[in-house]
């Protein structure tokens, strides 16, 4: 007999590892599970599958890819910005909705308001979208509550989908995303409140913090106030960076060993050189650039030119990339940023895995690694960035339990 629980047989594996190609292609593969973690993969004909011990599962030609990962979301929030949607449809800028009060503090309004029960049940719903198109790990930011009650409240709503959803949750704290109307003219103080009590009381619901460095959000002296503070108590440091303006934030960060520099459409060479030389990820933000129709493309070759590993994610959140799907943000980074499907393919495995400093255990199909899987209806590997609005994941296992 052959001992394990789950036997995967007959698949085309995906294991962004070794193999043929940029994907690292094993054809007509098989992969066992045991105890939830990848015991061995290899070909097909290698293993007997009626001398199994435990539940085969046959992909009759099918893929099976290392489940997704969203390395970048905004989950929680109260309320829908459709009516802001309108308004930048009819011409009014992002950034004057944000100076009008509107934008990102509309939201915060909103989410102060809501119950916790609420909050929870639309991240849920949120959560299960994603899942359904095979993604077994999700980064869930804070940071529509601006005030140490709610923020750590998000947070909790955050540990609590960790503890009941069947998929890796990683946390970030953002309490500085955008000055709250309390501060209006007073951002400092704000700054000082996120560093001392805020940071205080959420440390121990958090994995990683996160500042948005922007015009609109945080100058570079008060980022690196948050940064400092953030890893005075050991937590990991990531960025939003260079989204609408080039501050310099990401060079910043990446000084700070930030796990990633994300969105970055307006990052100059320099910036790329910091990033790569402190191995920092870019995570790139298709469904942001697309739905704020900006028109500056982040460098891609410049990340390509000094192997900055870039990522994809959703950016999943109400103002900015209103996206449920990881699958069409990786068609996006290929139709919008022109990477190819295998880069896509590796920004939401090895490449996000690293972004969230878990790449050790998943991102790729390996021995040894946790055994989230996905399983995909696709001809080659680039059909599961091709199609939009379509769905070719069949089903996903987290830690070899199926989730979807
Ligand atoms: N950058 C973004 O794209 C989101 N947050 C951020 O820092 C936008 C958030 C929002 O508009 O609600
Ligand atoms: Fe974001």
């Amino acid at each position: 007999m052959i001992d394990g629980d789950l036997l995967f047989s007959g698949y085309d594996l995906i294991t962004m590892d070794s193999g043929d190609g940029p994907c690292g292609l094993v054809r007509n593969g098989a992969l066992v599970v045991r105890k939830g973690v990848i015991e061995w993969l290899g070909p097909s004909d290698q293993i007997d599958a009626g001398r199994f011990s435990g539940e085969v599962i046959h992909g009759d030609g099918r893929y099976l890819s290392p489940g997704l990962i969203d390395c970048h979301t905004h989950l929680i929030w109260g309320g829908s910005r459709a009516d802001e949607w309108e308004m930048r449809l009819e011409g009014v800028a992002y950034e004057d909705i944000a100076r009008r009060g509107g934008g990102i503090l509309s939201t915060v309004a909103a989410t102060r308001a809501a119950s916790d029960e609420e909050l929870f049940s639309v991240a849920k719903c949120r959560l299960e979208y994603l899942m359904r198109g095979g993604v077994t790990t999700v980064e869930i930011k804070s940071g529509y509550g601006l005030d140490v009650a709610t923020e750590t409240r998000i947070l909790r709503i955050a540990t609590r989908l960790r503890d009941s959803m069947p998929v890796n949750i990683k946390r970030t704290f953002l309490g500085a995303h955008a000055v709250p109307a309390e501060y209006a003219g007073r951002p400092d103080v704000y700054v000082d409140l996120v560093c001392g009590e805020m940071l205080d009381s959420v440390a121990g619901l958090c994995d990683a913090v996160d500042v948005f460095c922007e015009g609109i959000g945080f100058s570079l002296a008060q980022t690196t106030r948050v940064l400092d503070a953030a890893r005075n108590k050991g937590l990991a440091v990531k960025i939003h960076a260079e989204q609408l303006s080039l501050l310099g934030g990401a060079a910043l960060a990446a000084g700070k060993n930030a796990l990633s520099a994300d969105h970055l459409e307006y990052i100059d060479e320099a910036g790329v050189r910091a990033m790569a030389s402190h191995g920092t990820v870019a995570v790139l933000l298709p469904g942001a650039f697309y739905f704020l129709r900006e028109r500056q493309v982040p460098p891609i070759d410049l990340f390509r030119k000094h192997n900055v590993p870039m990522a994809i994610a959703t950016d999943a959140n109400p103002g900015s990339s209103p996206v449920a799907s990881l699958p069409l943000m990786m068609n996006m980074a290929c139709t919008l940023f022109r990477l190819s499907p295998a880069e896509a393919m590796a920004g939401v495995t090895r490449n996000a895995a690293r972004a969230l400093g878990i790449d050790d255990r998943i991102g790729m199909l390996k021995a040894g690694m946790q055994a989230d899987l996905a399983d995909w209806d696709i001809r080659c590997p680039a059909g599961i960035a091709y199609g939009i609005g379509h769905n070719p994941c069949v089903a996903a296992w987290c830690k070899g339990v199926r989730v979807a």
